[in-house]
């Protein structure tokens, strides 16, 4: 099958006219190809992003949400296709997909398409004197960047608010899962999006994601990815004075209280840990247990973490599908080999899995969970990005402070905690840019999001990301 990127309208090939192979994880093995996208492609893109911005800045917010809703409406029709389309192209178990990815790109755009007509801004009154109002106004041609861990969730995370607040928006999905963001381009069309408003190209990150920070015309860019390419990203477009947005990696902290409810701790643990097989940026995999509890814990964790199945992602029983690609899987487990040579003790896991069958190729292992790691060993230090936590134990609250911020991210955090002082304490101290407290991946798509340090710059979510959207401008109105 033949992905296309979608520009101007049309559903085209690369210029150039190569391909890129794309794998299916579960199988491990090329079942399409994607067009091999570069700066002529990107070009194509923004000349048409730029031809439509006159048209679609200025159709009003109630043409908008209405076009933009009738899209919420399509992914809400075709979720069944689509959830096996992002677990072909993932490996993720279809119950995530089918639960997490695809209804929360539906929630999205829906929620984008309304938050415009609600949005406002200031007006700021000089008594006798003066009236300033500020105007927010849409920035043009925008570049929205988004990764594999969770495809067409992220990827319309961003360009909703980018169309809903009337930008027009080049955007490029990961090549290693660029299925769902074609599928969704087919409905744009369905839903009547005026050609150019939204163009998708597809490729490589250093050749097509690379054209599209580089272009002088792409104003502010929005990117979702690991913390060394956001790195690259903010020295190539800091000198053009783009906006910038970047959410990157993390190496979250669950700090586990002894007066917590420990069974609702555990359970949650094991979704914090191993959902989406810890693919997800605010998965918490450092793990840090009060004495008094911690074997408790960690046996119950070893436990229920065994009981995980893992395998054909198609299998509505399937907790755990195949990781994004083989070289990902490498890395992975070679940091299990690292945290042994560290000096840590793998409690279960550290393995591939071989589920047989048609499902033998593929890049499946079992979740991992270690002990005995000192916290500045580099397994403890940074982002592994897989179905691998480490588990510590900790004395006072000073101490779990102390090791949740001794690391050079700061995305999200987890507290378990009955002491209600004690949690909001924390809170205060942590230094993420989400805090939990006795639960986690709960969210409110109103929340700001996005995280400190090395975890990035800027937040998304409701109106934060609408401001980043606009540009604003004071008028002032002298009596
Ligand atoms: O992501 P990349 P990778 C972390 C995770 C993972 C590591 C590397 O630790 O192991 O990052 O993953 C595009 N100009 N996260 O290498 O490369 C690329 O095509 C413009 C955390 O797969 O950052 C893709 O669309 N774009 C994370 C997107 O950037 C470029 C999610 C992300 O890919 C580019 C994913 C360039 N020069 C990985 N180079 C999270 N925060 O959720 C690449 N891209």
């Amino acid at each position: 099958m033949d992905i296309l990127n979608y520009i101007d309208g049309e559903l085209v090939p690369a210029e150039s006219g190569s391909w890129l192979d794309n794998y299916d994880p579960s199988i491990g093995k090329v079942y399409s190809r994607i067009p091999d996208s570069g700066p002529a492609d990107v070009e194509k893109a923004v000349s048409a992003a730029k031809k439509a911005f006159p048209g679609w800045s200025t159709c009003g917010i109630q043409e908008r949400y209405r076009i933009l809703n009738r899209i919420a409406d399509l992914i809400g029709a075709n979720q069944r296709e689509l959830a096996e389309a992002e677990s072909r192209d993932s490996g993720k178990a279809i119950r995530t997909s089918s639960s997490v990815d695809i209804p929360r790109a539906e929630a999205n755009i829906r929620f984008f398409a309304t938050a415009i007509l609600h949005f406002g801004s200031e007006s700021h009154h000089m008594e006798g004197e003066a009236i300033n109002y500020t105007l927010r106004q849409p920035i043009g041609v925008v570049g929205c960047i988004s990764p594999w861990n969770l495809p067409l969730y992220l990827f319309t995370w961003k360009i909703a608010p980018a169309l809903a607040a009337g930008n027009c928006v080049v955007a490029k999905p990961s090549e290693l899962t660029p299925m769902t963001a074609f599928l969704f381009s087919r409905l744009c069309q369905e839903a009547g999006l005026p050609p150019g408003v939204l163009n998708i190209v597809h490729g490589l990150g250093p050749k097509a994601g690379q054209a599209i920070v580089e272009h002088p015309d792409t104003k502010a860019i929005s990117f979702t990815g690991g913390t060394a390419t956001g790195k690259h990203l903010a020295a190539t477009a800091a000198p053009m004075f783009k906006k910038l947005s970047l959410e990157l990696g993390g190496k979250n902290p669950n700090l586990v209280f002894a007066d917590c409810d420990l069974d609702k701790a555990i359970a949650t643990t094991v979704h914090s840990s191993f959902g989406n097989n810890g693919q997800i940026c605010l998965c918490g995999s450092r793990i840090y247990i009060q004495r008094p509890v911690y074997e408790q814990f960690r046996d119950e964790l070893v436990r229920r973490a065994e009981k995980l199945t893992v395998g054909n992602p198609f299998d509505e029983k399937t907790k755990l599908g195949a990781l994004v690609s083989k070289q990902h899987r490498e890395k992975v487990l070679s940091y299990v080999q690292l945290a042994r040579e560290e000096g840590g003790t793998v409690l279960t896991g550290g393995e591939t899995v071989n589920p047989g069958g048609e499902f033998s190729e593929g890049y499946y292992m079992r979740p991992t969970v270690i002990e005995g790691l000192p916290n500045s060993c580099r397994t403890n230090q940074e982002e592994i990005f897989g179905p691998v936590v480490t588990l510590q134990p900790f004395d006072t609250e000073e101490e779990a402070l102390e090791l949740a911020n001794s690391v050079k991210y700061g995305l999200s955090s987890t507290i378990w905690t009955n002491d209600i002082h004690r949690a909001t304490r924390l809170a205060e101290k942590i230094e993420a840019g989400i805090v939990w407290i006795n639960c986690w991946m709960v969210r409110d798509l109103r929340t700001p999001f996005g995280g400190i340090k090395n975890s990035g710059v800027g937040r998304e979510g409701g109106f934060e990301a609408l401001r980043f959207f606009t540009e604003p401008k004071n008028v002032c109105i002298k009596y």
